[in-house]
C-alpha cells in the first residue's frame, strides 16, 4: 500500500477511492454486559460473538465488555437505544419502569421451572418485540438466569426470619419483595454486590446460584435456600438502525447465530444451575430446599405481588399473564 500511496500522493486522488465498498468493510460492534466474565451468560455471549465472526467471515466482529466495564447495568438499554453502542445485554426486569411487560418474568412463583419459563417466554416474546420495535430496538435472543434462591447469614424457616435483614434487591420486584417480608431492601447491581456483602451493607439476597458463585457469597453467607422462585431473563438487543445498515447476508448470519445462542444459552442455564449449587456447597454453604413453610409464605408474597402488578400492568403486561394462564 505504501507504493500505491506514494503514487497517489502526486495525483491528489484520495486513497479512499481504492478502498472497498462500505458494506464489505469489517465492522466491530461493542457489546456491553453487566455480569462477570466467567458467568455463563457472558460465556454464551463470547460464543455468540465467535459464531458471528465465523459466519460472516470476519465482516462483523462483536466485542463483549463484561462486568459493567463499559456501561452500568442500568445504562445499557439507553446506550443501545441512543446508538452509543449498536448492541447490548440487559436483565430485562430492569426496564419495568418503561413497561411492565419487561418484568413479567420477574414475578415470584409465576413461572418457576425451566418448562414454565419457556411457556412464559413464548407468550412474552411478541409483546416485548412490539414494545422494543416502537423504541427502535430489536430482540436478538434471551436466556433465563437459573432459578432464584434465597441467601442469608442464618437459618430462614419462614418469611418472619427475613425481617430486618439488609436485603439486596436488583429490580423493582425484588425491592418490593424485601419490603413485604419486612427486610431492608437496598438496590445494588451485580458489579457492586461482592463489595456490599464484604462490608455488611447487605447480608441477604435472592439470586441464582450462578450469581452467588460470582459474588463468592460463601465468604459472608452460610445458607442458600433453593426456593426456585422465578427465572428472570437477560436479553440481547440491537439498535434497529445499526441492524438495518448491515448487508442482508450479515443480517441473516447474525439472526441465525442469535437463534443458536438462545438454544445454547437455555441449555447452559440448566447445567449451570446444578453446577453452581455444587460450587456453593463445596465452599461450605448449606444448600437446601426451602422448608414447606418458607416456600408457602414466599408463594403468598408472590401472589400479592402478582395481584398488585396486574392492577397497574400495561396492556402488554396483562396480555402476557392471561396468555400464560391459558
Ligand atoms: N443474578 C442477577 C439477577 C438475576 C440473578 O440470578 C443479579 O444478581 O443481579
Amino acid at each position: 500500500m505504501g507504493f500505491v500511496k506514494s503514487l497517489l500522493a502526486g495525483t491528489g486522488l484520495a486513497l479512499s477511492v481504492l478502498s472497498l465498498p462500505v458494506n464489505a468493510q469489517a465492522q466491530t460492534w461493542d457489546l456491553p454486559s453487566a455480569y462477570a466474565p466467567a458467568n455463563f451468560h457472558t460465556v454464551n455471549l463470547e460464543k455468540f460473538a465467535a459464531g458471528v465472526k465465523n459466519a460472516t467471515g470476519g465482516k462483523l466482529v462483536i466485542k463483549v465488555h463484561s462486568g459493567a466495564s463499559l456501561y452500568k447495568a442500568t445504562e445499557i438499554k439507553r446506550a443501545v437505544q441512543t446508538g452509543q453502542v449498536p448492541i447490548g445485554e440487559i436483565l430485562m426486569t430492569l426496564l419495568s419502569n418503561e413497561n411492565s411487560v419487561f418484568a413479567a418474568d420477574g414475578l415470584p412463583f409465576l413461572a418457576n421451572s425451566y418448562e414454565a419459563a419457556r411457556k412464559l417466554a413464548a407468550v412474552q416474546r411478541p409483546q416485548v418485540e412490539k414494545v422494543l420495535d416502537a423504541q427502535g430496538l430489536k430482540l436478538l435472543f434471551w436466556v433465563p438466569w437459573p432459578p432464584q434462591g434465597l441467601m442469608a447469614p442464618k437459618e430462614i424457616n419462614g418469611v418472619a426470619d427475613m425481617a430486618g435483614l439488609n436485603f439486596r434487591a436488583y429490580d423493582k420486584h425484588t425491592a418490593r419483595l424485601g419490603e413485604l417480608v419486612k427486610a431492608r431492601p437496598v438496590t445494588i447491581q451485580a458489579a457492586e454486590v461482592a463489595q456490599a456483602l464484604a462490608t455488611g451493607k447487605i447480608n441477604s439476597l435472592i439470586a441464582s446460584a450462578q450469581s452467588a458463585t460470582d459474588y463468592k457469597a460463601w465468604e459472608s453467607l452460610k445458607y442458600f435456600y433453593d426456593v426456585q422462585a422465578w427465572l428472570p431473563k437477560n436479553m440481547v438487543i440491537v439498535n434497529k438502525a445499526s441492524f438495518n445498515a448491515l448487508d442482508k447476508a450479515t443480517q441473516d448470519a447474525l439472526l441465525a447465530e442469535a437463534r443458536k445462542a438462545e438454544e445454547a444459552g437455555w441449555a447452559a442455564s440448566r447445567e449451570t444451575a446444578e453446577a453452581t449449587k455444587k460450587i456453593l456447597a463445596t465452599n461450605g454453604m448449606k444448600v437446601q430446599p426451602g422448608s414447606d413453610k418458607l416456600v408457602a409464605e414466599l408463594g403468598k408474597v408472590g401472589q400479592q405481588m402478582l395481584e398488585d402488578w396486574l392492577s397497574e400492568a400495561s396492556p402488554e403486561g396483562k396480555a402476557v399473564v392471561s396468555a400464560y394462564r391459558k
